[in-house]
């Protein structure tokens, strides 16, 4: 009787998960929706109770497991079978001639097609199926090594978590987020204070890299596929074949793609592009054009970063006209003035602009810029919108020429202008602006990195005069954390272990978060590791820090004055006094080795004749790289440099499998080290 009970709920189940995968099918891959949404999640939900009642029949190509699993430590590397390489880039007609002429060289007067599709502007990933079944996601990573990102990429709706065939596959495509999906997590953002977002294609990488599914699964992550790198069952002679051999698997396939006999057609659809891309629904930054016979991209091969049988054609960069409304000078942490130009809000890009960086006053004057205003405003890449030029024609005399302040607009000190510099400074050391912004500095990720803290809590610290220094931050107390404005029990606890945690951080954090004018992050871990106590590194002169290699002569002056004003001793000491720790507790390196040599930590057998360099160089060359060069080949060894008329040995690491270059290759790795 429980039997048969077993095998109608496990047959319902199947039957609601067929219903709900046909409809996601319609709804997100053919953007056809069959059903209206509230019978959508009646369905959902009904399939989310039986599968709670009855756990063991959840599979993990279910529809209702893409809402988000549970959060990860980390994400594993994965090592992709082939290389997820990138695109060379063409961003001129010329370019794209050039690109021709080469695939035609290669082609030796055989009819050659292009596949041409619009570049999505998103995060390039790789998918395997086995046997039909959604298996691992992972990020393109460095192109060889990635990170598996299974758990976030099943949370896309449009991604079919099995195939309607069962073949093992694996397969290629752009995750990205539509723009309006942008827009609406942006405007929510804003309603919570929360700082936006600047662009569709951040959010789309920065969702696939959260540790926690749930928050890719509230963003409508949508994906484009567009490659197959490798498939076992489906014989494919053209990358047009193997789209639509995708697309009939039931994975979503770009439709605006053509095939085209020759470049000037191209051209033509390309330059049709650069007009009609503001209406897509999503942002793509170009177009991409494929030789589509695989014979002939086998043909044309790879170099060592991209194909030769495709390319990238780049559109220029967008845009738009505003009106400059105002100019706002802010503060930074070393007191520098930077004008900021508030605009009215256009759409650039997909992205609503509505504040470019004029970097300082000679840019303002140079540009010839004007309070009121008409101006072309240009995104360069990911970066801040910026001014490109004034439109002087659209002048009514109504504008204001803009005067840059000649005091503070937070503390009221004069500004001056350093000697050799643009940037006007407030020079004020206890201007507040200067003091919050240092201490934004200090708590930041690659300074103290104190979760919780982030500049809207570090203001308000401020404000609410909690805080006045870094130092202020150790003893600060839960009564006055509490007190502030949303802030909960929990996040007070969770920001006061923050803070008692960031006591233990290796020295090179405090050096970085203490903002010494010129020294970054590197600069202060070469610091830390050459003086390992933050009293040593007080107490070096500027002769001896120079002499450290990384380290030039302004930024040892900037070390010197930082470290002799009385405040800073003050802060140090109160530093010291509240328990933070003021010595270097990382590795040091190894004297001027490269761990990050190919030849580090290995064991080498130099053998046969060398003809550019003696084997006594080379070996000696070897052991500087931290390599053990030995005699005898054993299974033990890493690596054979062979030369000339190399006997046995080389034989002998032929057998073993052991990796072999030759003089020119070991040549060559020299140089790349
Ligand atoms: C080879 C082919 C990289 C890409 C490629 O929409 C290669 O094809 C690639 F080495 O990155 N963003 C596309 C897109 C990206 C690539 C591609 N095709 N449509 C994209």
């Amino acid at each position: 009787m429980a039997n048969v009970n077993h095998q109608q709920i496990k047959k319902k189940i199947e039957e609601l998960r067929n219903t709900i995968n046909k409809h996601n099918y319609s709804y997100y891959v053919l953007d056809n929706p069959t059903i209206t949404d509230q019978e959508y999640d009646l369905l959902i939900r009904e399939l989310m109770k039986l599968e709670e009642e009855y756990p063991s029949y959840i599979t993990p190509d279910s529809p209702t497991q893409k809402v988000g699993d549970k959060p990860l430590s980390h994400f594993e590397k994965v090592e992709h079978n082939i290389p997820l390489l990138s695109l060379g880039n063409a961003f001129n007609e010329q370019d794209l001639l050039e690109f021709d002429r080469r695939v035609r060289q290669a082609a030796e007067g055989e009819e050659v097609q292009y596949m041409v599709e619009l570049k999505i502007d998103g995060l390039a990933v790789s998918l395997i199926y086995e046997n039909g079944v959604f298996n691992r996601g992972a990020t393109r990573g460095d192109g060889t090594i990635g990170e598996d990102v299974t758990q976030n990429i099943k949370t896309i709706r449009s991604l079919p978590l099995h195939l309607t065939l069962p073949i093992t596959l694996e397969v290629r495509g752009e995750v990205f987020l539509p723009k309006k999906e942008f827009e609406r997590i942006n405007k929510a953002r804003e309603k919570n204070d929360d700082p936006l977002f600047a662009n569709p294609r951040n959010v789309a990488a920065g969702s696939i890299r959260q540790l926690d599914p749930k928050v890719a699964a509230e963003r409508a992550l949508d994906i484009f596929l567009y490659g197959i790198g490798t498939i076992e069952g489906i014989t494919v002679h053209a990358h047009s074949e193997g789209l639509e051999a995708l697309d009939r698997l039931g994975l979503k396939v770009n439709k605006e793609r053509r095939l085209f006999k020759s470049m000037e057609e191209v051209v033509t659809f390309v330059q049709e592009w650069t007009g009609k891309r503001p209406a897509l629904p999503y942002e793509i930054d170009g177009m991409v054009i494929k030789v589509d016979s695989y014979k002939l991209q086998e043909k044309l091969g790879f170099t060592a970063k991209s194909p030769r049988w495709a390319i990238a054609y780049k559109f220029p960069a967008e845009e738009a006209v505003s009106v400059l409304e105002k100019i706002e000078v802010n503060v930074g942490r070393t007191g520098v003035i930077t004008p900021t130009a508030v605009l009215q809000p256009v759409v650039l890009a997909g992205t609503t602009v509505k504040r470019a960086s004029l970097h300082n006053e000679d840019m303002i004057r140079e540009k010839g810029i004007m309070l009121g205003d008409h101006v072309i405003v240009k995104k360069a890449g990911d970066i801040i919108p910026e001014i490109v030029a004034v439109l002087p024609e659209r002048r009514t005399g109504e504008e204001q020429p803009y005067v840059m302040p000649s005091n503070c607009p937070v503390c009221g000190s004069q500004l001056v202008r350093l000697e050799e510099e643009v940037a006007l400074r407030c020079i004020n050391p206890t201007c507040s602006a200067q003091i919050v912004e240092g201490i934004i500095h200090f708590v930041s990720r690659d300074a103290m990195n104190i979760d919780g803290l982030g500049e809207k809590v570090v203001k308000q610290l401020f404000e609410h005069k909690l805080i006045h220094s870094v130092a202020d931050l150790y003893s600060i107390e839960v009564e006055s954390l509490l007190s502030l404005e949303r802030m909960g029990e929990k996040s007070v606890q969770n920001l006061l272990e923050a803070i008692e945690k960031s006591k233990e951080n290796s020295l090179e954090k405090l050096i970085f978060g203490l903002g010494i004018r010129l020294v970054g992050a590197k600069a202060a871990k070469v610091l830390a590791q050459r003086y390992m106590t933050i009293d040593h590194l007080s107490a070096a002169s500027k002769e001896e820090i120079i002499a450290i290699d990384e380290i030039g002569p302004k930024m040892a002056d900037s070390i010197i004055t930082f470290f002799a004003k009385d405040e800073v001793k003050d802060t140090i000491q109160r530093l010291k006094d509240l328990g933070v720790n003021m010595t270097y507790k990382g590795s040091l390196p190894a004297a001027s080795v490269d761990t990050d040599s190919q030849f580090y930590g290995k064991t080498i057998v130099l053998t046969g004749t060398l003809h550019q360099i003696s084997r006594k160089e080379a070996a000696t060359k070897l052991e500087e790289l931290g390599a053990k060069v030995t005699n005898s080949v054993t299974k033990n060894t890493d690596m054979v440099i062979a030369g000339e008329k190399a006997g046995s040995k080389l034989t002998k690491a032929q057998a073993l499998g052991i990796a072999i270059l030759n003089e020119k290759e070991f040549l060559k790795e020299l140089e790349n080290k």
